[in-house]
């Protein structure tokens, strides 16, 4: 029997009836469906941001503390279903199953945190300039909060806005992925029955121009207070342009042409194993994940011949297998990657693997554990020769495809890595320290690895980037808190009389 996904407003199903449906089928195995989805329109996405509306006041009504305590008991409940959700994961998207149970790690960690910081939302006390006065802060929820997630991380990057919104007291509207639908709704469920009161968290299924429509009737009727975005840059930058009409500022979580810098110094079967790890682990198919190797020019072939050698003998397969990457996410992302290869030039060398393209059976791949003929699966590519005005070095690819590039100095490996205008993540393999700060300040990243991955954040640092990555929000720990609350200030004068300020001041 196929399961039905439908959107869920003030706790009930809606949308489930008429309209257009979209089937998601798993990657590994494209004739499998996973779940019907009942896609909604622009007035359902409207309507889930009025009852949201509804139920705010009386959610910022419940004490700071007692959100929290509803945090921890989602995340409760988050970890004991967590092999439920991961398995729902791994079916629809391919994500290989231990690295679903991380992302769902990641989400009670995300809880963890949040479950305490229900008692901790401060404000302060502010001394006045004049006497018998007393100066206040304090955090107040925004109000809506209208949450577009991506597929590719479809439950723990939710959760980095779910959770600290609602701890903030502010509802949602949540709409993620069509084609990671079954796993939002299962987290969705997950979040209900942890006791959230109807209209606190409404889950909305729909297609990107519906949600587009969607996001600006809300904020047109004054129904969105916030928008929170993890995706493409080009999509980011649309709904950063509609927001900017209504005077917000969205949290824009968007791509990133992650670069990867390995100096003289480098330790090379780290750097091999990093690079291997953040280039092709979830098929490149992470916001985080490796574009470019910049190499020393002194390492660079030995480096290339490392890197070669450990793809092609890398496991790549069914997803629930013990495997480095499964498939792509959906055919969309296929058909996409496809492209991404025709920007390889004839100056390029083309290493790690004997084919280019999808794993079939005219290009098989020796030792490959999945079903080709069904699977959306894709051979590792390294692509070295790399020019700065290559397609294939300045944008992102969002596939198991890596850049090699040589350098002659730091300087320029800053700058190259700077050059394609993201800036997202970055890392640095080098045993020298003034190497390894020098990278930090120069680069553009919101993130800087050192002798690791340029993928796999903490739940609790700051996350995000600059440039063509984001409008320089941040999540995770209590910096994302700045997202989902807005300072007050109140002034208490119990002088007795007018004081005016900067004119009475208190003198020596
Ligand atoms: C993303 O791909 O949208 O840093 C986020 C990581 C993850 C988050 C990736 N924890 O790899």
């Amino acid at each position: 029997m196929t399961v039905l996904v439908t959107s869920q407003i003030d706790g009930t199903p809606a949308g489930g009836g008429e309209g257009p449906r979209l089937t998601s089928t798993n990657p590994a195995r494209t004739r499998e469906v996973v779940a019907e989805v009942a896609l909604g329109d622009a007035d359902l996405f409207v309507a889930a941001c009025a009852a949201a509306r509804r139920a705010q006041p009386g959610w910022a009504g419940v004490p700071a503390p007692v959100r929290g305590r509803a945090i921890g008991h989602i995340g409760r409940l988050v970890e004991a279903n967590a092999e439920a959700l991961a398995r729902t994961m791994t079916r629809e998207i391919g994500k290989p199953y231990r690295e679903a149970l991380g992302e769902v790690r990641e989400i009670v960690d995300t809880c963890d945190f949040f479950l305490g910081e229900g008692r901790r939302l401060y404000g302060q006390t502010v001394p006045s300039e004049m006497p018998d006065k007393q100066l206040f802060t304090f955090r107040n929820p925004v109000g809506v909060v209208a949450v577009v997630t991506a597929g590719n991380f479809p439950a723990a990057v939710p959760s980095w806005y779910l959770v600290p919104a609602l701890l903030a007291g502010n509802t949602v509207v949540w709409k993620p992925a069509e084609y990671s639908a079954a796993t939002a709704a299962a987290l969705y469920a997950l979040f209900q029955k942890g006791g959230l009161p109807d209209g606190v968290l409404n889950l909305v299924l729909a297609g990107g121009d519906a949600t587009y429509q969607g996001l600006a009737g809300g904020l047109a009727a004054g129904l969105v207070d916030k928008v929170g975005f993890t995706g493409s840059s080009a999509v980011g930058a649309r709904i950063g342009e509609l927001c900017g009409r209504h005077l917000q500022s969205p949290c824009l979580e968007l791509g990133g042409k992650n670069p990867m810098v390995v100096t003289p110094s480098a330790d090379l079967a780290l750097a091999v194993e990093g690079a291997l790890f953040s280039g092709f682990g979830t098929a490149g198919q992470r916001c985080t994940s490796l574009g470019t190797v910049l190499v020393h020019e002194s390492r660079h072939d030995e480096f290339l011949d490392r890197l070669a050698t450990a793809v092609s003998s890398a496991a790549i397969g069914d997803p629930f297998r013990d495997v480095l990457y499964g498939p792509m996410l959906d055919q969309r992302f296929a058909d996409r990657f496809e492209e991404y290869l025709d920007w390889i030039q004839p100056h390029h060398t083309v290493t790690g693997s004997p084919h280019l393209g999808r794993i079939d059976a005219t290009r098989p791949r020796p030792g490959f554990a999945g079903d080709p003929a069904e699977g959306l699966y894709y051979h590792p590519t390294i692509v070295a020769g790399l020019r700065e005005d290559d397609a294939i070095f300045q944008n992102e690819t969002f596939g198991p495809i890596v850049g090699v590039l040589a350098y002659r100095d730091l300087d320029e490996a800053i700058r190259l890595a700077n050059a394609p205008g993201y800036g997202l993540s970055s890392a640095i393999y080098t045993t020298d320290p003034h190497d390894a700060f020098t990278f930090r300040r120069g680069i553009g990243a919101g993130m800087v690895s050192v002798n690791n991955s340029t993928s796999g954040a903490e739940a609790h640092l700051p996350f995000g980037g600059n440039g063509k990555s984001g409008n320089g929000s941040r999540q995770s720990g209590t910096w994302v808190l700045d997202q989902f609350t807005r300072w007050q200030s109140m002034n208490w004068d119990y002088s007795g009389h007018l004081q005016k300020a900067q004119m009475d001041v208190a003198e020596l």
